[in-house]
């Protein structure tokens, strides 16, 4: 299945290119959704990412600009059946790099949490420096030698080119012991979603902005999880709080004036919680809205 939206006559010729991988093997969370519906994704087969561009192809809009999507390709999902963990690990982020190598905005759709470390393991190798805007009710901190869910930014952390101090996570809400003990130790900027009211979303962009003041380049990843559930529901952990989709809006239109996005992702959609779609709705809005500034 293709995005309507992305109308690039060519892959050499669109700024901007989309794919699905469909990545699984990151574990789930104490709230055990995730397992219960994981032997139904393999009966349906059935990609997020194609629920994402189902749901916006028969729910169409342009973005706010209202940019068409003449310079997006979708190359359609990775095939990642048979793969280990590790290996589909290794196609994603040979995807990011050969994408990134020929300087084009890459937007991946997961999958589970491993499309995050897959693309920002490209990130780390082609972009030394790179600010990350983590957008997560979860900090991802907890010390693992394996690559999980909830430790994903301690890996990242450990990568050549990526830093705590070049990252914020956004929307954080959510902590367990050992999840506070590894943000104590790596000490990422963070943006709380108690301070959207606190500063108004202008205020937190602000902020994001004199975090990351270091860095020209900006990649985005993130967990529909950090998406009020009013606009993103069907996710494996939800917990009420911001930012709100518009508020990511507002927040993609003020990064791309200041800084350059150079890439994203978007994971964790469970389709069959999805029941008006609108955390597929959600996610095509996010990746249009970053499309629609390149
Ligand atoms: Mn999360």
């Amino acid at each position: 299945m293709k995005l309507n939206f992305a109308q690039a006559l060519s892959l050499e010729s669109a700024k901007a290119v989309l794919f699905g991988a469909n990545t699984q093997g990151a574990g789930v969370s104490q709230s055990f959704v995730g397992q219960t519906l994981l032997p139904q994704f393999d009966g349906l087969g059935l990609f997020s990412a194609d629920a994402i561009r189902k749901a916006d192809n028969e729910s169409p809009g342009l973005p706010d600009n209202l940019r068409l999507g003449t310079d997006l390709f979708d190359i359609g999902n990775l095939d990642l059946n048979e793969l280990t963990p590790a290996q589909s690990i290794e196609v994603v982020k040979q995807t990011y790099s050969d994408f990134f190598s020929q300087d084009k905005i890459v937007i991946g759709l997961g999958g589970d949490h491993l499309i995050k470390y897959a693309a920002l393991s490209a990130v780390s190798d082609r972009y030394p420096g790179c600010g990350i805007v983590y957008v997560d009710a979860h900090p991802d901190t907890v010390h693992s030698e394996k690559i999980t869910y909830n430790s994903i930014l301690s890996h990242t952390f450990g990568l050549p080119g990526l830093s705590p101090c070049n990252t914020t996570i956004v929307g954080l809400r959510q902590l367990d012991a050992l999840e506070a003990k590894g943000l104590k130790t790596w000490n990422p900027h963070v943006v709380r979603s108690s301070n959207f009211p606190e500063l108004g979303v202008s205020g937190v962009f602000q902020k994001i902005r004199s975090q990351l003041h270091a860095c020209g380049s900006i990649y985005l990843s993130i967990d529909l999880d950090g998406i009020d559930p009013s606009s993103a529901p069907a996710v494996e952990a939800a917990y009420p709080g911001r930012p709100t989709l518009d508020d990511m809006i507002y927040l993609i239109r003020s990064i791309s004036n200041h800084f350059r996005i150079i890439g994203m992702d978007i994971s964790e959609h469970l389709p069959q919680l999805d029941t008006f779609k609108l955390t597929a709705l959600t996610s095509a809005r996010i990746l249009k809205e970053v499309y629609s500034h390149i």
